[in-house]
């Protein structure tokens, strides 16, 4: 008998076929991303790094040449030539002088970066959790938050970044790192005035990008690296629509990390390789990296920088839509591929609530924090969401404001109780709703299923 746990993923593919997907930071992958992520290169270890001197070549050339490496392994003929291909595809979609393919994840990306290039002690600069930042930017819960000293700066009234305060934290504390990056904010950020107030202060500039990287590759939204930043982290599943997995792009000198290069600007593809591996990581998943090279080979196509507009496109359709329904919206809309609702204020009740009622119709967000919120973590005042899922999926303007009228019926029906407790009293009421998402849904199908 099978395992259970492929009874289990056969659930999953039906509760991913029939509801949609609203969390900002999921997609679906194509066929031949899960076929590269499923395959035999798991069964391979790797620990070191294929040579990537020289890589303005072909796909085709670099998939039949065999190059010396810099492995603690043999056996490499066939990992070195996929880890190139993914290394070369990721400089040229994100225009940077060094890609690292091996970061697990995005946590291990940014703590790379910190490792590389700070001492114990530094201090980094970045975007408050609170105000729309990600957990490794400095949260005290964090491993580098116990080695690196983190100093936050937080968004305005009007949804975007204080610069003003950001400016006068770097000029103050002069910080060895500045850091843009976030998981709950829809502008687009002023990399040009950020790279300024870096300069000043000779502090290396970091992006996580990994919300919006599947943007920046698409064309649709500035990249850091053309502004003077000197590295980008991110993830590659999100709106990059890739293997779950991490990535590090950088601006610099590449040279052999078996030589540990002096700590300079320069030689930052190098400080980070090192840090990746043995600074962090061991052994690479080279089933993963193979799926990013693909991922990254889609998103180089032209019909990707379609899509990433579309992702957009749907956004602002659905924000407008959400707001002509009096949704109050964090920022007044968006201007890249997320939302976040302040449902308190909309709906006098929380996010929690308001997430666990949508999921019983089958629109799956999250609920999240709004800048300055008091409410208890795990019952925030708003909900985060956003459209690249459903437009993998193929959704556009009609949809954008069937799910908007959806989330409204929703939130009407809410008010009629005071506690998530009690939704299941309301379970006949959200009923005709979830049937109304499920035969939308599956007039959509998820890629590779
Ligand atoms: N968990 C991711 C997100 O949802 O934004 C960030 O790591």
């Amino acid at each position: 008998m099978k395992d259970y746990v492929f009874d289990l993923i056969e659930q999953e593919k039906v509760r991913q076929k029939e509801g949609l997907e609203l969390i900002p930071s999921e997609n679906y992958v194509s066929a031949e991303v899960l076929e590269a992520m499923g395959s035999i290169l798991t069964n391979k270890y790797s620990e070191g790094y294929p040579s990537f001197d020289d890589l303005d070549k072909s796909d085709k050339e670099i998939s039949e040449e065999i190059l010396p490496n810099y492995r603690y392994y043999g056996g490499q003929v066939n990992v070195d030539r996929i880890e190139r291909l993914a290394i070369y595809r990721a400089m040229k979609l994100f225009h940077a002088d060094h890609a690292n393919v091996q970061p697990h994840s995005g946590a291990n990306a940014n703590e790379a970066v910190y490792y590389a290039w700070c001492e114990p002690g530094d201090k980094i600069l970045a975007m408050n959790l609170a105000h729309g930042g990600h957990l490794t930017h400095g949260s005290p819960v964090t491993r580098s938050a116990h080695i690196w000293n983190f100093i936050a700066y937080g968004v305005r009234e009007d949804g975007d970044i204080d610069y003003d305060e950001l400016e006068r934290l770097a000029l103050a504390e002069k910080p060895k790192i500045i850091l843009v990056g976030y998981s709950a904010f829809m502008k687009i950020p002023d990399f040009e005035r950020v790279a300024k107030i870096g300069q000043k202060i000779g502090a290396l500039l970091m992006a996580d990008m990994a919300h919006v990287a599947g943007l920046i590759a698409g064309g649709v939204h500035p990249n850091p690296l053309d502004f003077g930043f000197h590295v980008m982290t991110t993830t590659t599943h999100k709106t990059l629509r890739g293997p779950r997995g991490g990535l590090i792009l950088s601006k610099g000198k590449v040279s052999s990390p078996l030589k540990k290069p002096e700590k300079t600007l320069e030689n930052i593809p190098t400080l980070i390789d090192r840090a990746v591996f043995p600074g962090t990581q061991g052994g690479p998943l080279e089933h993963i990296i193979a799926a990013k090279a693909v991922a990254f080979g889609e998103a180089l196509k032209p019909e990707f920088s379609d899509y990433a507009a579309k992702i957009v496109e749907n956004a602002k359709t659905l924000a407008e839509e959400l707001m002509s329904r009096g949704f109050i919206l964090q920022g007044g809309g968006t201007e890249n591929h997320l939302i976040l609702v302040n449902v308190e204020k909309s709906f006098g009740f929380n996010g929690k609530l308001y997430e666990k009622a949508l999921d019983m119709v089958g629109l799956t967000l999250n609920a999240n924090a709004l800048p300055g919120d008091k409410a208890a973590a795990f019952r925030p005042s708003g909900v985060r969401l956003g459209t690249p899922a459903i437009t993998t999926r193929g959704m556009g303007k009609d949809e954008m404001k069937q799910i908007a009228e959806w989330m409204e019926k929703v939130a009407k029906i809410c008010q009629e109780v005071s506690s998530e407790d009690d939704l299941g009293s309301l379970a006949t009421e959200f009923a005709p709703i979830r049937e109304e998402v499920r035969e939308m849904a599956l007039k959509f199908p998820v890629p590779g299923i």
